[in-house]
């Protein structure tokens, strides 16, 4: 089934892990999205002359998809340097089958890549050796020169962005791989190496990285609080390649500073509308930087979601937090955008270790408020995740609780079973989670900070008034609210063909 045999491998295999896959006891919500990241480094890697074997594990349709055994089969065949994508949850995962992969392929040579082991880098080539090489960073300029160097003498210390280790065991990092100025100097991905109709969320990035200070936030320090841009130009003539070719009516800008300055938001609405292309897109906006005229713009050109980080409805806490923008800012812009696009949602982060009961019922209270008018509530439970200041500063004054009914949303990873209200390990997903367990300082996300009187409690709350289901009731979950294409409100397909 599902993967490309040997007559595919190339110079290099890239499987990607980045998945949404949450899964209930009786279903499995499963929603497949152009795997933008991956495409673009195979882009950027073909361009410079090789050949990239691509894999989209999405597309897998195992009943069990999180046995190491499945990676191996669906890799089957691959080319000697084997690249492996993922983000934070699936880290785990990926990191016990690259290890079966090397046990069963111990030539090959397997670099792991994505924002999945970002800050932990040099801990995972200490304790796992089985890894040859972490990437770190966009991958444009490292994935070729990584590839052209291991075919030329194999010294790879002379490339930029990468930690390998020595041939007496030193873990060494080679110099920071420097960022992209130019994105419009980078091509499209490269949509053809996948069948673009199988897709039901079809990503865009107007910008990369986003120069806020979040002390909870993973997005903004993968990027090192950096922000890059592409010209309205280079997006709209995405837009209408992939109408044109593919049929795509709906477009989900994923980046969170999609609207970082009212010029060149108000400069994309009109020359989309001067386009004439008959599209909808969903986007992120930010409190203190968006306004009426530019949300009305935005919606007179087909935008029908905007989402907000609000975070918390306790000023005490949106400053500790460094958000930039006060509750009652944010009281004011959402319900000024409520009026203005079909859905609305509102993201906040519950949990914080500093997070009095009198700031969590001020966010409840705005939480319950919001939701009366109609706002979309997705709340998250604080995610600990290595690179957030949040957690480098917090780390040695609680100890990391695990509950294995209960994990941040940014964790879940499909091993897991969704059940009323509270999640289920799965025996046969044992050895995963003793895998974190061993690794808590690799692995934080999936532990809490002061479990007893901090989370529980609030979950509790959380729970009376409805954001998160009873134990009697049936779970259901806009886990990944943040990217999904489902527009129930309107019923606007997808894709038009
Ligand atoms: C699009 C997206 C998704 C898509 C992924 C689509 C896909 N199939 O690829 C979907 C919707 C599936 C998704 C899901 C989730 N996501 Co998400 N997602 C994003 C988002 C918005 C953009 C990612 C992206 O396209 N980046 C742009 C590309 C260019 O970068 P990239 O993917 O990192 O790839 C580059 C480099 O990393 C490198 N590279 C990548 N892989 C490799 C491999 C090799 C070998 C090499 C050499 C280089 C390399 O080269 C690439 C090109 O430069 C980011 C936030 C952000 N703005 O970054 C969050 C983000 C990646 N997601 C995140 C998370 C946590 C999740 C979830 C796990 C949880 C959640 N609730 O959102 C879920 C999965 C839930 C589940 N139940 O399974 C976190 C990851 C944190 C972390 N440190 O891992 C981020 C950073 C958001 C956040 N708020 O913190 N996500
Ligand atoms: S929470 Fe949003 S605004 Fe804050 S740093 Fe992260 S991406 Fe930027």
């Amino acid at each position: 089934m599902t993967g490309p045999t040997a007559a595919s491998h190339g110079d290099i295999t890239l499987l990607n892990l980045n998945l949404l896959y949450v899964r209930y006891l009786g279903s499995v919500d499963r929603e497949l999205h152009v795997p933008l990241g991956c495409l673009y480094l195979t882009r950027a890697i073909e361009d410079a002359g090789f050949k990239v074997d691509f894999r989209d594990y999405q597309l897998n349709d195992y009943a069990e998809p999180f046995e190491v055994d499945r990676i191996i089969e669906f890799l089957g065949e691959t080319a000697d340097i084997v690249g492996f994508s993922c983000m934070a949850n699936l880290l785990p995962f990926t990191l016990l089958a690259m290890r079966e992969f090397k046990k069963r392929n111990p030539d090959k040579f397997l670099v792991l890549g994505g924002v999945g082991p970002k800050s932990v880098e040099e801990k995972i080539m200490q304790r796992f050796d089985w890894i040859d090489c972490i990437a770190v960073g966009e991958g444009e300029l490292t994935g070729p020169e990584l590839i052209r160097t291991i075919k030329a003498d194999g010294n790879l210390f002379r490339v930029n962005g990468l930690y390998l280790r020595t041939a007496s065991g030193e873990i060494v990092k080679t110099p920071d791989r420097e960022r992209l100025a130019d994105l419009d100097s980078q091509p499209f991905p490269a949509f053809e190496k996948v069948d673009l109709t199988r897709y039901q969320g079809y990503g865009m990035l107007s910008s990369r990285g986003c120069p806020y200070p979040c002390t909870f936030c993973s997005v903004a320090p993968v990027w090192d609080h950096k922000s890059t841009f592409r010209s309205n130009e280079s997006i709209i003539e995405e837009m209408k390649m992939l109408h044109e070719s593919a049929g795509v009516k709906m477009f989900l800008f994923q980046d969170e500073f999609f609207v970082s300055t009212k010029q060149r938001v108000m400069d994309f609405c009109a020359q989309l509308k001067a386009s004439g292309l008959n599209i909808y897109w969903k986007a992120f906006g930010r409190v203190d930087l968006t306004d009426v005229e530019m949300m009305q713009a935005m919606a007179d050109c087909g935008c029908v979601e905007l989402r907000f980080g609000i975070e918390s409805g306790s000023d005490r806490i949106l400053k500790m937090v460094k958000k930039g923008f006060s509750a009652s800012d944010a009281v004011e812009i959402v319900t000024a955008a409520q009026k203005i696009f079909p859905r609305v949602d509102a993201f906040y982060v519950w949990g914080f270790p500093f997070e009095t009961l009198e700031d969590f019922h001020q966010t409840v209270f705005q939480m319950v408020m919001f939701r009366m008018m109609g706002v979309r509530i997705l709340p998250s439970l604080l995610c600990l995740l290595p690179q957030t200041e949040l957690f480098i500063e917090y780390q040695h004054q609680y100890s990391l609780d695990f509950s294995p009914e209960l994990f941040p949303e940014y964790m879940i990873t499909g091993h897991e079973i969704s059940t009323s209200g509270k999640f289920k390990i799965a025996d046969a997903h044992n050895d995963k989670y003793r895998f974190i367990k061993e690794n808590p300082d690799i692995f934080p996300g999936f532990f809490h900070m002061d479990l007893q009187n901090n989370i529980l409690p609030k979950l509790a709350i959380m729970r009376k008034f409805g954001f998160y289901p009873l134990e009697t009731e049936p779970a259901g979950t806009d886990s990944c609210g943040a990217h999904s294409p489902k527009q129930a409100a309107q019923n606007i397909a997808t894709r038009s063909v």
